[in-house]
């Protein structure tokens, strides 16, 4: 793998006018035909040849314009077909023929099978594994596609676009035929056969237009798709709605599979899912997976606008639709669900996940400028970060400008394949505001640090603040420059209500947003009466960590009066956090550990307030985890102090609040029958919530076994077994519920993820142990995607203690475990690597032994690119 850079980016010489592509599809041996009209690009060198890509592809025939091409009119590999001497100004057609073989595809990317389906996967280059092609994203045509295969096995043939008609195709064959009018790069290719079963809706659209929905699933798991269904029609509605957005084609299809290498796929017309992601009812899904179902049905509905209508250029320009699309996912779960709630998971999500990368060897900007392996890009910064980005451009400003911005994109680049640039000019010309330095978060890597102080003056009745910015060195950007950073805030009195400042100097301020452009800044605020307290970044309306230090009782203050419920959360976690970092310390130490009464004060408090919703209080009593505790305290990181802190301090939270947790587990019952909606999602957060409280303060699995055995629905049922497994790992009520589980649940293997999920995070030295057993397990299947992140995928980046065991034998069983899925499925491989992305961080000795396996990794022979790429940059 060389490296590809940004700056070498060249329009291509030839312009592909159509693809006409037919296959004859065979488990072992399928026969791809691709007739594609090309013509030489205005301008461009009339003699260059003409390179199509190739991934370990052989060539069955060549024919230029009909007639078959001798073999020394071009030149072959499994990587290139170079055709030169072509026509320099006149439409010629080159007709590829390949044989692939769909069963030996354990990569997933490509034409493969899954559960004896055939489905394909494209992005981002697995088209060229089809067969040789323009395989980039700035080469968009229009497609007909031709599918003959066995009737009986394969009563459903399907791809992107519009049903033109099917028939029968000799003895026991049938073909069908499908158009997709709009022009489109190959990674939005798609094609699904097979016999599964469909649920089956229509929406009509703003203009009146009926659209068929249909969701195919494996047969018998029809009723499971319904909240999928119901997800899809929302998410259509709402795009109409709130971006203006219509669906174009006739019908939209989604297929759920069990063999898928990430969520799902935004192929045109044809989204193919891991069934993960459609699959739910109560006795099988939890709310989480639930609000996941809809969040990513709505995510590859909405890339319909925002990456099919309007494509990126290359590679590099990915968070054009990805970050674009996340975006607008969450403002539709904000609008679906508690707004506020969503924002506090996302910001959950986003330090938990992104706030790492950015701080480690994987860091890289929103928008990179070069990379090895494409594949390993398909990142947490491009995704979430690059959401947080375009909800600046939001914030910056105001929503109606936001707005026009948008409209100016659609109608603008419709059709294109854009890049960013093109992107915030529209946010420039719809807004007259120059978005120059903004765009830095778009190329420099980092999480910005914002150091804030202030001060009051009752004598003038100003309040200023201080606020500085840095932004940390990454790899390969060692200075920075200063970003336009909008920083919401509020300055809230004594009684709770909100300064309105007579005049403001030093910044910027647009309505409660400050606008830091310098690397400092002295802000006063004047005609402020009394003390105020000062709440930063409201809604966390940039991605920056913030040095800040404010009294525990003025934070008390913030979690009591903020008008914003994300602020509010955002205080109780500042104020738990020194007491979570001081009891990691105190517990190395071998010191008592003490928690803040003011802390236990705010907590309880905030659980007992029925004015609060039950999501949001949930929320606020769910601490900060042992990763955000380890990142909080920087470096020299010891996972078993951390832990062993941070219990010592919900112990005596729970000891403290008894009634308040024991009333509330009482008091959250939803009632009626089971729904899914997030009102009564939140009722069982709080009270699963509480019942973990409940185990610290009676110390006994007696709680959790009665619930284990009332639960009926996966929410309450995995939450308490989860309590059981990690609170009481050997009592026999732990042993009885992880078997009663298995027993019921081992015909659903997305129940058993769970299982091996809930048991490959005990904490704990012997983690590794039940890890191993659990991989010899008949429900455990190497080959199945799934299953390896559940088990082995949870057990590296969800069990700080297990996996990060004083011996090192947890990073040496992943690297054995990285080479033997590399084999097979090299992104997989590549993507649970990075679970050691923050080996630095961690006390010398771990460290030392995380290096080891990262080196044996690195030596091992036959690596794939994906690999290489991921642990050479972790140890550089
Ligand atoms: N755009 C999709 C990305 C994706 C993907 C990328 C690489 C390899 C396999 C993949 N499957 C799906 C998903 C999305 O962001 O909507
Ligand atoms: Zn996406």
């Amino acid at each position: 793998g060389q490296v590809i850079n940004l700056a070498d980016y060249r329009p291509t010489d030839f312009v592909l006018e159509r693809v006409d592509l037919t296959f004859e599809l065979d488990p072992t041996e399928t026969k791809v035909e691709a007739r594609l009209i090309f013509h030489r690009r205005e301008g461009a060198d009339t003699t260059a040849p003409l390179v199509l890509d190739g991934d370990e592809l052989s060539l069955y025939s060549l024919l230029l314009d009909q007639n078959e091409l001798p073999a020394e009119k071009y030149t072959v590999t499994p990587e290139t077909l170079t055709i030169p001497d072509l026509p320099a100004s006149v439409p010629f057609e080159i007709t590829v023929t390949t044989i692939i073989n769909p069963e030996a595809n354990t990569q997933l990317m490509g034409l493969y099978r899954t559960g004896g389906i055939y489905c394909t996967q494209c992005e981002a280059e697995g088209f060229r594994r089809i067969t040789y092609f323009p395989d980039r994203p700035d080469v968009l045509a229009v497609y007909t596609v031709n599918i003959i295969a066995d009737k009986e096995a394969n009563p459903l043939l399907l791809s992107n676009g519009n049903f033109l008609g099917g028939a029968g195709y000799g003895p026991g064959k049938h073909f069908a035929a499908w158009f997709d009018p709009h022009p489109k790069p190959s990674y939005l290719f798609a094609l699904v056969a097979g016999d599964l079963g469909v649920v089956e809706d229509t929406f009509v659209t703003m203009s009146g237009r009926e659209v068929a929905l249909k969701i195919y699933v494996e047969h018998g798991k029809e009723p499971r798709a319904a909240y999928a269904m119901d997800a899809l029609k929302r998410s259509m509605k709402w795009d109409e709605d709130v971006f203006g957005r219509e669906y174009d084609l006739d019908i939209f299809m989604v297929v759920a599979v069990s063999d898928f290498n990430m969520g799902a796929m935004e192929n045109k017309g044809l989204n193919v899912f891991n069934d993960k992601y459609v699959l739910a009812d109560p006795e099988t899904a939890t709310d989480t997976d639930y609000a996941n179902i809809e969040a990513i049905i709505a995510h590859e509905y909405f890339h319909n606008w925002t990456g099919n209508r309007i494509t990126c250029r290359d590679w590099f320009q990915l968070c054009l639709k990805e970050g674009l699309t996340v975006f607008r996912d969450h403002e539709f779960s904000a609008d679906m669900r508690s707004r506020a709630v969503r924002r506090i998971a996302e910001v959950r999500h986003l330090k938990a996940e992104q706030f790492p990368e950015d701080a480690g060897p994987l860091a890289h900007p929103v928008r990179p400028t070069k990379y090895r392996e494409i594949n390993n890009f398909y990142t947490t910064t491009v995704y979430e970060k690059g959401s947080e980005v375009t909800r600046m451009i939001a914030t910056l400003l105001g929503r109606e400008t936001f707005k026009k911005g948008m409209d100016l994109y659609f109608e603008r680049h419709d059709g294109q394949a854009a890049t960013v640039e093109d992107f915030v000019t529209c946010f420039e010309d719809a807004s007259g505001r120059d978005l120059s330095q903004f765009s830095l978060w778009y190329h420099q890597a980092g999480t910005p640090l914002v150091t804030a102080s202030g001060s009051y003056d009752p004598a003038n009745a100003t309040f200023t603040l201080s606020l500085e910015q840095m932004v940390p060195a990454t790899p390969g950007q060692a200075a920075k420059e200063p970003m336009h950073i909008p920083l919401r805030l509020g300055l809230i009195l004594d009684n709770g209500s909100e300064v309105e400042p007579t005049a403001v100097t030093g910044a910027e301020l647009t309505g409660d947003v400050l606008h830091l452009t310098d690397r400092a800044h002295t802000v006063t605020f004047e005609g402020v009466s009394s003390r105020p307290v000062l709440s930063l970044n409201r809604d966390f309306s940039a991605p920056i960590n913030l040095h800040f230090n404010q009294s525990p009782a003025d934070l008390a203050h913030v979690a009591r009066h903020e008008t914003d419920l994300f602020a509010r959360w955002q205080a109780l976690t500042d104020l738990a956090l020194p007491n979570l970092t001081q009891a990691a310390r105190d517990a190395r130490e071998g010191k008592p550990v003490t928690c803040d009464p003011v802390l236990i004060d705010a907590l309880l408090w905030a659980a007992a307030d029925h004015n609060l919703e039950p999501a949001f209080r949930a929320q606020a009593l769910t601490l900060p985890s042992e990763a955000d505790i380890a990142r909080e305290l920087g470096n020299n990181n010891d996972p078993d102090a951390i832990h062993a802190g941070r219990q010592a301090i919900l112990t005596q939270i729970a000891q403290a609040g008894v009634e308040t947790f024991a009333a509330l587990y009482e008091a959250m019952l939803p009632s009626g029958t089971f729904s899914p909606d997030a009102a009564s999602a939140g009722k069982r957060a709080l009270r699963n919530t509480a019942l973990t409280y409940l185990s610290y303060a009676e110390n006994t699995p007696d709680r959790a076994a009665a619930a284990f055995a009332a639960a009926d629905n996966m929410t309450d049922l995995s939450y308490a077994l989860t309590i059981l497994a990690h609170r009481f790992p050997e009592a026999p009520e732990t042993t009885k519920a992880l078997a009663d589980f298995e027993q019921r649940f081992r015909d659903n293997a997305l129940v058993i993820d769970k299982w091996l999920a809930i048991q490959a995070t005990i904490p704990g030295a012997a983690a590794l142990d039940r890890v191993k057993e659990l991989q010899r397990s008949p429900l455990f299947n190497a080959k199945n995607p799934n299953r390896v992140r559940a088990l082995v995928g949870t057990f590296a980046f969800s069990n700080p203690t297990g996996f990060s065991r004083a011996d090192g034998a947890g990073y040496a069983f992943l690297a054995n475990e990285i080479l033997d899925i590399d084999k097979r499925n090299p992104q997989l491989a590549a993507r649970i690597l990075t679970a050691m992305r923050s080996w630095r961080l961690l006390e010398p000795v771990r460290a030392d032994l995380a290096r080891e396996a990262l080196l044996q990794i690195e030596r091992a022979s036959g690596l794939s690119t994906d690999v290489r790429d991921i642990v050479e940059r972790m140890l550089k």
